[in-house]
């Protein structure tokens, strides 16, 4: 852990850049309806609320989220919960949707190009620094830590990265780098991903985070739009190219997460499938998880809905209604049932008889009287109707439902109307 240095903030001279506008298609129908930035998580939070709330959290009052693909959901989120800019400050959020501002006919092509396509826009702010963000990854992480490698270095382009399995990097670009974490090789998503010296079982991933300073990243990019050969993306393009031809250096995870309560949060998840998605989830029901979402001194930033107290009631039996191991948002109604290890987003009510186990229940569901279930993902506004059982049986779910490699079932509004 690098300790920040006093001065003027180099985040206050930065614009953060989130690209928000990919699917995330092995969510499979948890993203039918809304980007995978927009996807809930956590009990209150969206995906994209870390990314935000990192930059914010650095010191960061410049910010502008390129979206594309079903950004409805993702954009009435963000002008609800992120609208807090105050321009008279230099200060700023801008929600940037492709839209056709450079040729007619044209989304963002890949990355790049949905910065590329708002030049004159990120101009207009006129900062010194780019820091590049994903959209879609749960972590927290000091970006100032990061820009300050970048100046001290004197690099092109920084790159964000951490050490992962070999055999799990196939879907990141990995690096080689030298004695100071110069960056000698690049390879974009590689079949067989290269070890590192001396530590084979293990690769540098790309965490898809890049700083550089903004005259040389415009530079970078028109370079880019002029090569007909370019898909016009970060990581298989403007990255490997600089890597090339300029200096670019790999800044540690591990050198800029967060330090909570003595202990360092080294933890980042692209929660990219169901699995992934759903056992980051439960992660934060453990007694002390990984991920901290009650550091004050860190905080994760969401659009705060107006909403009643969560509630605990008898049903009319006396059975008890309660949760333990569980996160319960707001507008909850728990009455006369069980729930375990499960995380119950804003406005979920459970009527009594039922049993909740390791479920993930977005916001605004009902779940029937008597209903049982275990090992789910229960899309927003799902109405479960009574006596239903839920992970049992994983054939009847299959029919029913999407049920994932690990057998976790997720459950939407659309497969429960064709029931
Ligand atoms: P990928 O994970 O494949 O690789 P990519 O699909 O390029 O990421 O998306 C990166 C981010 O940009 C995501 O947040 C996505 O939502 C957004 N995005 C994608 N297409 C977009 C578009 N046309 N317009 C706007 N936003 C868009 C990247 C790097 C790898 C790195 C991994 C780390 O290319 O080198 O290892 O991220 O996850
Ligand atoms: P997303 O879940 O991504 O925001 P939707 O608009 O499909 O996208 O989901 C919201 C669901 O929750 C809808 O069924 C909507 O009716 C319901 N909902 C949203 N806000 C409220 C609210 N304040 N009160 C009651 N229901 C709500």
């Amino acid at each position: 852990m690098i300790e920040r240095t006093s001065g003027r903030p180099l985040a206050r001279d930065a614009m953060a850049y989130v690209l928000a506008g990919g699917r995330g298609s092995r969510l499979m129908e948890l993203t039918d309806r809304r980007a995978k930035p927009a996807v809930y998580f956590g009990g209150k939070s969206r995906i994209i609320d870390f990314a935000l709330s990192n930059a914010i959290n650095s010191g960061i009052r410049r910010i502008g989220v390129a979206t594309q693909y079903k950004a409805h959901s993702l954009i009435r989120h963000m002008q609800r919960g992120w609208n807090f800019m105050r321009p008279e400050r230099n200060e700023s959020f801008d929600i940037l949707p492709a839209s056709q501002r450079v040729s007619e006919n044209q989304w963002y092509e890949g990355t790049a190009d949905a910065v590329y396509q708002n030049i004159d826009i990120i101009a207009a702010h006129a900062p010194k620094y780019m820091v590049i963000l994903a959209g879609d990854h749960i972590y927290k992480m000091d970006y100032e830590l990061m820009l300050q490698q970048h100046v001290n270095s004197g690099a092109n382009v920084t790159v964000g990265c951490l050490v992962v399995p070999r055999m799990e990097a196939t879907g990141f670009g990995v690096m080689h780098v030298d004695g100071a974490d110069n960056i000698t090789a690049f390879i974009e998503k590689p079949k067989d991903p290269p070890g590192i010296p001396g530590d084979e079982g293990m690769a540098l991933a790309s965490m898809g985070i890049y700083v550089f300073n903004t005259e040389f990243l415009f530079e970078q990019l028109r370079r880019d739009a002029d090569d007909p050969a370019s898909s016009r993306d970060f990581g298989g393009d403007i990255i490997p190219y600089i890597v090339k031809h300029g200096k670019a250096v790999a800044h540690r995870f591990t050198n800029s997460c967060i330090r909570a309560a003595e202990e360092i949060e080294e933890y980042w998840r692209d929660v990219g499938t169901l699995d992934a998605y759903f056992e980051a989830n439960l992660d934060l029901t453990d007694t002390v998880p990984k991920l901290n979402l009650y550091d004050r001194d860190w905080p994760i930033w969401t659009d705060a809905v107006v909403a009643a107290p969560a509630k605990f009631v008898h049903d009319e039996d006396g059975r008890r209604g309660f949760a333990v191991s569980s996160l319960v948002s707001g507008d909850c109604i728990i009455s006369g049932s069980e729930v375990r290890r499960s995380l119950l987003f804003t406005g979920v009510k459970i009527g009594s008889f039922s049993n909740v186990s390791e479920a993930v229940i977005l916001p605004y569901c009902n779940i029937g009287r008597g209903a049982k279930l275990s090992k789910v993902i229960i899309d927003s506004g799902v109405r479960i109707p009574e006596g239903m059982v839920i992970g049992e049986d994983p054939v009847l779910d299959a029919q029913r439902f999407r049920v994932s490699e690990k057998g976790v079932v997720l459950v939407t509004r659309d497969m429960m109307a064709k029931l």
